[in-house]
């Protein structure tokens, strides 16, 4: 939440939402203040402190800030120091909370209750939310909340946070004015925290509680040393032949509705600069992004399960050792595989990463996984070159390219990690610490929710940053006019077609034509402009019928060799990252060269890939 924003709700009293990782806090969060922020099952998932508004029981108005979890106010990491900050009043211009809720998780209070006992040393009004109930009961643990709240010598309050029990009785609490005591800092000279926790589950009962006996058992599968990453490479590659098989359907819808779209349009309205705008510009262009949401969909779906059932750090428990052999730890797994929806949240989540130099690393690979933006395109230039056909009759070969486009990135990535490892130094060998939490039942509403999120997402860029850049390609793409008697297409005398015959002596030893070379540029604000850009570009220099806009794939098969399109492929495998990602590295490191370094890498690497494939593919003479 920007600066201002937070002026904004200065002033009332505020609440912070402390404890350890992945206890449920955020499910909390957006059960009290009608949040969406994003929840899932592995330790990591909030990274930056966000702010909402609580309404108690008896309507006052609270702020309520959502924290990192952290396992003590000892920081680690980034993100643990952002938890510790706002305890301690340390954040920018902020005071320190005017009450704290403890959230522990039910089933596993050994671990949970030492952040409770450092909270009480800090002074601040404390509550125990005792999350995850459900779970404890049907591990046959029951707590005495009365008991524990003698013990603690603070309020407790038992809840369920994804199902919203307990919800109100929390808000309730907050309108007793005994809730909002101080009781001044506890002495320092305590028992250590360990025998205090021992005794108190003593006394409650629970001193031999049994461990999920579940999450093991799939665990001997999973985590096994030969069929986890078997497993694990069987999921990820049948999560890209689904990508392919499944949106066939709906992709052809979308295709027909754009299509008629144009087609209506191109009937009521008169030949002239409206209609070009209304049907080259903005149908074309948004039509043709628009065709991919359902692969976006897919994709997202199968992140979403492996996010909530507690898949994804057993991916980077199997990882670790993988990438620990380039110079990384699983840690940076979470980020990296954050980066497939897009760098910057990948970039933000390698706060977790303790280590400065492994953060920076995985910041500086992030953007070198395939972010969705670049579906659009893979899928485009896929469905134009690529047989849809089977490869002994299981596997589609477009999924298959797909996944080895995907695949690409990633040996990109750890080989340019290998080189900063030898570069830099302070190569000392690092275990992985990471918690296996246990597994879940993904819930169906979480999954909607989840997906639904990505979908406006997709439909804002389009909306927004695609329609802008689209409208704009289109207005530098059709004037000045072409000068009367002129033979060639109007957008080749255009300012447009100016720049790309400039910058096609650049792109061409790389096999790209001007076309090409006009759509890279709004694609580095946003990569999907790229496919809309195309489709805006063929649609203006079609001399025939007009329905060409609708149709870019055969288009682009016709008018490109299999070279340039493979050259075209390579490119966005190292593609430089949107400008936004560049933004966010720079915030993230504070360092001015850190974002410079990041676009001259990228940008090399992109160069010289589609310049060797180019050439190889000339060679086997694909031109
Ligand atoms: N069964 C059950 N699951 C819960 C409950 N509360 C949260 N969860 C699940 O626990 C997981 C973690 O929830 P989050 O809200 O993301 O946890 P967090 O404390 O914000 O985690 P970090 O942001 O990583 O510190 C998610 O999969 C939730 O759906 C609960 O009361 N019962
Ligand atoms: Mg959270």
């Amino acid at each position: 939440m920007t600066e201002a924003v937070i002026h904004l709700h200065r002033g009332g009293p505020l609440l912070a939402l402390l404890g350890n990782p992945n206890c449920g806090k955020t499910a909390l969060f957006n059960q009290l203040t009608g949040s969406r922020q994003k929840v899932a099952n592995y330790a990591g998932v909030t990274v930056e402190r966000k702010e909402g508004r609580l309404i108690t029981a008896a309507g006052r108005a609270l702020r309520l800030l959502d924290l990192p979890g952290a396992y003590s106010l000892h920081p680690r990491s980034p993100d643990e120091q952002v938890t510790r900050d706002v305890l301690y009043g340390r954040a920018l211009g902020e005071k320190r909370p005017d009450l704290v809720l403890c959230v522990v998780d039910a089933s596993n209070l050994r671990r949970h209750l030492r952040l409770v006992l450092a909270a009480r040393r800090l002074g601040l009004p404390c509550v125990v939310v005792l999350n995850m109930v459900d779970v404890a009961e049907a591990r046959g643990l029951r707590i005495d909340e009365g008991a524990l709240s003698a013990a603690l010598g603070m309020p407790v309050i038992p809840t369920v946070a994804v199902k919203g029990l307990g919800i109100a009785e929390l808000k309730a609490l907050l309108d007793a004015p005994c809730t909002w005591e101080t009781h001044g800092p506890m002495p320092q000279a305590e028992p250590a925290d360990h025998d205090t926790i021992d005794r108190l589950l003593g006394q409650l009962g629970l001193a031999d509680a049994a461990p999920p006996v579940a999450s093991d058992r799939i665990d001997r599968v999973v985590l096994h040393p030969v069929i986890g990453p078997l497993l694990l490479a069987a999921i990820l590659f049948l999560v890209f032949q689904a990508v392919f098989a499944g949106a066939e359907a709906p992709k052809g819808w979308i295709e027909a509705g754009t299509a008629w779209v144009g087609n209506q349009v191109s009937t009521w309205l008169p030949e002239g600069w409206v209609r070009s705008l209304l049907v080259d510009g903005i149908v074309a262009g948004l039509g043709g992004v628009l065709a991919f949401l359902p692969q976006i969909i897919i994709l997202f779906f199968f992140i979403l399960v492996m996010e909530e059932s507690g898949y994804l750090p057993r991916a980077a428990f199997l990882l670790d050792r993988l990438m620990g052999s380039v110079g990384l730890s699983g840690r940076s797994f979470i980020p990296l595989l954050s980066s497939f929806a897009c760098a910057i949240p990948g970039i933000l989540a390698a706060r977790t990463i303790s280590n400065p130099r492994d953060r920076l690393v995985t910041i500086m690979i992030a953007p070198l996984m395939t972010c969705s933006a670049r579906l659009p395109v893979y899928a485009l230039l896929i469905g134009a070159f690529v047989p849809a056909r089977h490869v002994g009759d299981v596997f589609e070969l477009q999924g298959l390219v797909l996944f080895g486009l995907y695949i690409a990135g990633i040996v990109g990535a750890m080989a340019v990690a290998w080189l900063l490892k030898h570069l830099t130094t302070g190569g000392q060998v690092r275990t992985l610490m990471m918690e296996l939490p246990t597994y879940h039942w993904p819930q169906a509403r979480n999954i909607a929710l989840g997906l639904w999120q990505r979908v406006k997402i997709f439909l804002r860029r389009v909306g927004g940053i695609i329609l802008v850049l689209t409208v704009a390609l289109w207005l530098l793409a059709s004037f000045p006019s072409p000068p009367p008697g002129a033979t060639a297409p109007a957008i080749e005398y255009s300012v447009a077609g100016m720049i790309g015959k400039a910058l096609a002596v650049v792109f061409e030893p790389i096999g790209f034509n001007w076309q090409i070379s006009i759509a890279l540029i709004p694609g580095l604000a946003a990569r999907e402009v790229v496919v809309s850009s195309l489709g805006t570009v063929y649609a203006l220099s079609a001399s025939g019928p007009k329905e060409a806009a609708q149709h870019l794939a055969p288009v682009i098969a016709q008018h490109w060799s299999l070279a340039t399109a493979a050259a075209l492929l390579a490119w966005f495998v190292f593609a430089p990252q949107c400008l936004a990602t560049l933004a966010t590295v720079r915030r993230e490191v504070n360092r001015r060269w850190i974002p410079w370094a990041m676009a001259g890498y990228l940008f090399a690497l992109a160069y010289a890939a589609a310049f060797i494939t180019y050439r190889v593919a000339l060679a086997l003479g694909l031109g």
